[in-house]
Order: C-alpha cells, then sequence, then structure tokens
C-alpha cells in the first residue's frame, strides 16, 4: 500500500468522513484514498473557501475539520482561512501536498513548516514512509486533543513510498489498518480522538480533582457578590457547561452573559443578557458595568467582550476560570484566577456555597439564592430584561426610504421571517453587527463567528461547512457586499450541494469600514467605494434564488423560498442605508 492511501486510511480509522478541499495532483491519490475509505468529498472553489468551510464544520462539529490541498498555491491559496482557524483554536488537519526535499528548484517550493508557525498553526510532516503513519496520528490528536490547527506536510516522494507498520506508539489507534498492512486480525482499540463537541477537552465528569485553594477563593468571591454577572466564552461552550453554570448562577443570583464566540449559550434563561462587548444592547451594558464580581467562564474577557474595560464597573472584582493557564490575565487584570475546566469548577463553587452560610445579600436577602431572586436578581429586574434586553426591542428612527432599507429594519424582518432553528454565520465588515445583535439563535450552536483574524470574505464558506454540519438548520450568511464578492466563487459550491440556505448581503456598494471610518475626516473615499453591482443576478447566475431588496415587502420572494423545498440556496442583495457607521465599528478600529 503506498504512503498516499495509508495515510488516508490511517485518517479514517481515526474518524475522519468529510474532507474538504480542492485537488491538484499532488493531493489527488490522498484525496481518492479518503473517498474510498468512505470520506465524504466537498470540493470548493478556492482553497481559502476549503479551508473555511472545514473551520465552521469543525465549530458545529467539535471534530477536526479536514482540508486537502495541492502543494505550493494550493496551500497559499488556503492560509487566510487556516489562519483564522488557528486563531480560533479550530481542530483541524490540513493535508498540504508538497515537494520533495530533493525537489530545490520545484516552482511549487515553499516553506511549509516556516508558513505554518508565521500563522500560528502547528507544523508537521510526513517524515519517511518509516514515520508516515506515526506523523498522520500524532497530527490527528495534535488537532483533536490540544484544539490546534495542523498544517501536515505530504511530500511527494514520502507519498510515493511503500508504508510499513506504525509504531507500538500509534498503531493502537489504527487497528484494522494494521491488519491490512501486517495482514494479521485486528487488536486493541478503536480510533481515538474523534474529539466530539468537547474537542477532546475535559468534560469534568468522573474522577474531578479537588477544587484547589483557587476555587476556594473563587467561591468566596461568589459568595459575597451583591451583583454577580458570569460570562460565558468559547471554552464554556466546549465543556458543555450551560447547566452548570446555570445551577451556580440560580444559587448567588447571578446574571448570564456570553461572549461573541459563544451567543446563543444560555439562550432561554430568563437572566440572559445575550453578548457581552460591542453588541450588548444598553441594559445589558448597564448590568454589566454595575456588576460588583465579572466571572469569565472559559472567556478570555478580551477587549471585544470587556468593550476595551469599558464593561468593568471600577470596582469590580474580576475572575477567571480555564482550563489554559496562559489564558488567565491575558487580556486585562484580573483578581481571582482558576485554572480549571468550566463545568468542573462551577460544579465545585456551587458545592462550596452550598456548605457556607448565606452571605448576606441586598433587598432581596433570604436563605434560600433559588432562581430569580436573591444577588443581582429581582422580580422587576426580570421584567426589564424581557422587555429590553433584545437590540430588536430598542427604539430606534427608522432610516428606510424606500430606495434602500435601514440594516435594522431588515434584520429585524428577517428575524420575524425566518424559521428559529437557526444557524447564522457571520462575514467581517460594519455590516456585522445587524445580524449578530437581531437575530436571534437557538442556542450557542446557532451562531458561527470565525473574526479571531478579522478578515472579509470567509463567511460564507464557514456557512457553507456550518450548513453541511446542521442540515437540521436553516443556516443564515451573513455578508457584506465586499466580502460576498471576495468569496463569491463558493456560491457554486452552495448550489452544487443543494444547500438549502439563505445569504444575505447587506450592500452598501463599499467597504462601508473604511468609508465611515475615515469619511468624517474628510480623507478621499475613491478606493472604498464601488458602483452598484446587481448581486441578486450574480447569485442567480450561479444559480441561487434571489431577490434584490430594498424595502420590507421586498422579502416577498423570500417568504415563498421558505415555504418550497428548499433546494438550493437563497441570496438576498439588500441594498442597505450607509449614511453613517455603526457604534461596534469604532471600538473596533480602536482595536487595531
Ligand atoms: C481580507 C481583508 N481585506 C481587507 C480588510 C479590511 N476591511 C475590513 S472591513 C472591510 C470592508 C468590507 O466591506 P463589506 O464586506 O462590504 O462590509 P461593510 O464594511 O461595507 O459593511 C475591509 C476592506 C479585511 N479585514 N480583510
Ligand atoms: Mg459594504
Amino acid at each position: 500500500m503506498l504512503i498516499s492511501d495509508a495515510v488516508a486510511a490511517a485518517l479514517s480509522e481515526l474518524g475522519v468522513d468529510t474532507v474538504f478541499g480542492l485537488v491538484g495532483s499532488g493531493n489527488f491519490r490522498v484525496t481518492n484514498a479518503l473517498i474510498a475509505n468512505g470520506a465524504r468529498f466537498v470540493a470548493a472553489r478556492h482553497e481559502c473557501g476549503a479551508a473555511s468551510m472545514a473551520d465552521g464544520w469543525a465549530r458545529l462539529t467539535g471534530r477536526p475539520g479536514i482540508v486537502s490541498v495541492h502543494q505550493g498555491p494550493g496551500l497559499t491559496n488556503a492560509l487566510t482561512g487556516i489562519t483564522e482557524a488557528a486563531k480560533s483554536r479550530t481542530p483541524m488537519v490540513v493535508l498540504a501536498a508538497d515537494v520533495a526535499a530533493s525537489a530545490t528548484r520545484s516552482n511549487f517550493r515553499i516553506d511549509v513548516a516556516a508558513l505554518a508557525t508565521g500563522i500560528g498553526a502547528v507544523p508537521a510532516r510526513l517524515h519517511s514512509p518509516g514515520l508516515a503513519l506515526d506523523d498522520t496520528v500524532r497530527a490527528y490528536r495534535t488537532a483533536a486533543d490540544e484544539r490546534r490547527t495542523v498544517i501536515l506536510a505530504l511530500p511527494l516522494d514520502v507519498q510515493a513510498g511503500e508504508a510499513q507498520m506504525p509504531s507500538a506508539g500509534t498503531d493502537g489507534a489504527l487497528g484494522s489498518l494494521r491488519s491490512r498492512l501486517t495482514g494479521r486480525r485486528p487488536r486493541g482499540a478503536p480510533g481515538t480522538g474523534a474529539g466530539g463537541p468537547g474537542g477532546g477537552r475535559a468534560r469534568g465528569d468522573g474522577g474531578e480533582p479537588p477544587p484547589s485553594a483557587a476555587v476556594a477563593h473563587l467561591a468566596q468571591a461568589v459568595g459575597q457578590a451583591r451583583r454577580p454577572v458570569f460570562i460565558a466564552g468559547r471554552g464554556a461552550r466546549l465543556a458543555g457547561a450551560r447547566a452548570d453554570l446555570e445551577q451556580l448562577a440560580d444559587a448567588c443570583g447571578a446574571l448570564l452573559a456570553t461572549s461573541a464566540a459563544a451567543k446563543g449559550l444560555f439562550r432561554g434563561n430568563p437572566w440572559d443578557l445575550d453578548v457581552s462587548g460591542g453588541f450588548a444592547s444598553p441594559l445589558a451594558a448597564e448590568l454589566i458595568r454595575g456588576a460588583d464580581l465579572l466571572v469569565g467562564w472559559g472567556c478570555s474577557l478580551n477587549m471585544w467582550t470587556m468593550r476595551h474595560g469599558a464593561l468593568v464597573g471600577p470596582d469590580a472584582t474580576v475572575a477567571q476560570v480555564d482550563i489554559e493557564r496562559d489564558a488567565l490575565g491575558a487580556h486585562r487584570p484580573v483578581d481571582v484566577k482558576v485554572v480549571g475546566d468550566v463545568a468542573v469548577t462551577a460544579r465545585q463553587v456551587a458545592a462550596l456555597l452550598a456548605g457556607q452560610p448565606a452571605a448576606p445579600r441586598g433587598g432581596q436577602a433570604e436563605a434560600s439564592f433559588g432562581r430569580g431572586s436573591g444577588g443581582y436578581r429581582s422580580e422587576p429586574l426580570r421584567e426589564r430584561i424581557a422587555a429590553e434586553v433584545r437590540w430588536r426591542d430598542v427604539p430606534y428612527d427608522d432610516q428606510s426610504d424606500g430606495v434602500r432599507i435601514d440594516p435594522r429594519t431588515l434584520s429585524i424582518a428577517l428575524d420575524d421571517l425566518l424559521p428559529a432553528e437557526r444557524l447564522v454565520a457571520i462575514d467581517s465588515g460594519n455590516f456585522m453587527g445587524y445580524p449578530s445583535m437581531y437575530l436571534s439563535v437557538p442556542d450557542a450552536d446557532g451562531f458561527c463567528f470565525t473574526q479571531a483574524y478579522q478578515s472579509v470574505g470567509l463567511g460564507l464558506s464557514s456557512a457553507i461547512g456550518a450548513a453541511i454540519a446542521r442540515p437540521d438548520r436553516l443556516v443564515v450568511a451573513a455578508l457584506g457586499d465586499g466580502g460576498a464578492l471576495m468569496g463569491v466563487s463558493e456560491l457554486e459550491t452552495a448550489v452544487r450541494l443543494g444547500l438549502g440556505m439563505v445569504i444575505v448581503v447587506y450592500d452598501d456598494e463599499a467597504y462601508g469600514a473604511e468609508v465611515h471610518h475615515f469619511g468624517p475626516d474628510g480623507f478621499p473615499l475613491d478606493t472604498v467605494r464601488f458602483p452598484p453591482v446587481d448581486i441578486a443576478a450574480i447569485g442567480r447566475g450561479f444559480g441561487c434564488g434571489a431577490a434584490r431588496v430594498r424595502q420590507r415587502a421586498d422579502l416577498a420572494p423570500l417568504r415563498d423560498w421558505l415555504d418550497g423545498p428548499r433546494e438550493r440556496p437563497f441570496l438576498v442583495d439588500a441594498k442597505v442605508v450607509s449614511d453613517r457607521g455603526s457604534w461596534w465599528l469604532e471600538e473596533a478600529f480602536r482595536g487595531h
């Protein structure tokens, strides 16, 4: 068996069943071998699209996304999507064909390892036919267990070598492949490391460590807090910690919020403030700013989530819980630091609190801190949250004029129209807050936010990957016109796959982010403004259903499409009002 076939067989033993890529001569064999082993191959039209599809897919499945690319330009084309994945700690293995070490004059020669290191991915390589399977298993496990993005270089000469037995350390993961290589019956455990939604993280069931002094310190802070707010991040989502955090919040009267990456985690909880940060509604921001204790649970409390510190009240104690020590205090000073799994730590804090006499509390003081009373919670506040916390309930001056629709009005209309079981994926740009804030999502799997690299143009592809991962949900890709046209080639992919997704383009005929940032200072804007483009017609050309929307009533074709079989994507080209920048934009530029 050739190494290219054996690598594919090893990956399928490890659980690989879906591969995104674009095939050239260097990855032809390995990709077809993956297909022969039962994997679904999703052909993208641009390698960056393949990487972002795998990224979106991995975020929704919790399993390593697999990308297959040709040597040289195949990999460099994919780089921006891979960088987003690496910065988001998306588990991913990029199968990157590479020239032989001896091909020093090859046109395709690039320094793959340096390139991987430079973008924060983990470099890996098939070193020789003898080591190739160990290299493959290690790459996959690094992705799955450590949530890293790994670029596995597949040199052509090694790929063409004859497969040999993996070492004793890895063959347990490759039971039947071992038997195919040796002719002996399989033994040992089936493939491991496939991850699941936890992506290999400790989920805290069984064998929990005893509470540390740091957990006791956190319990003390939680027990003493009068207005605690929990902010849950990606780590809380990965740890499956919703129920444990809610129970602890019930016990201490905390309000609940998330980072953008974990939006939807507490959906349905009456104390949910939704996203903390630039997207926070006025009431959410007021309540977070009013907290005397902020606990970041698997959340980095970065400049976006804390609005550059503006959401941290002057006297607030800040605590942070994370499975990785390096994450603690990485973005802002933290008073109480706990290294630990979010769910385990929440349970331990709750247990310590239960064994503790109740601390005296404000107006609602009582022995039982059951759901709905104590701490920050009160009946009037519950009513206020119900009435005011959603952006769509915040009054605004509708700027729609019949020719251009106010992006808020558009987003609210979409929120009304689209089924609740949805998954919203967002590209980057001035527009991005509108769908993030006005489209509700049913849970944390309802939001795919590829913003760790702040790249324009990844939204459509990550939405396609998410749609493949979650065929049960209506996927909504929310794009600017700039991002839509940058990633446009993947419309063909969405149509070819028959994805019944909605693509909403907030079309201001500009790189609005730049227009609003530089315009007020009188800079020339010719470089960032464009003549009108009929993006609906482009969508139709690719085979999408489409509508140009200038006012609410223009959404009627979308309603009809929703009532139909949804066998192809529907594109909404919304000509939006863009008379001024959005309020989260200045915040974003402060982070540049
Ligand atoms: C790949 C990449 N190129 C350039 C930028 C700089 N940039 C940030 S937002 C933006 C405008 C994007 O335009 P559009 O998608 O239409 O969204 P809008 O800002 O108009 O709402 C640009 C060019 C970037 N973030 N990423
Ligand atoms: Mg635009």
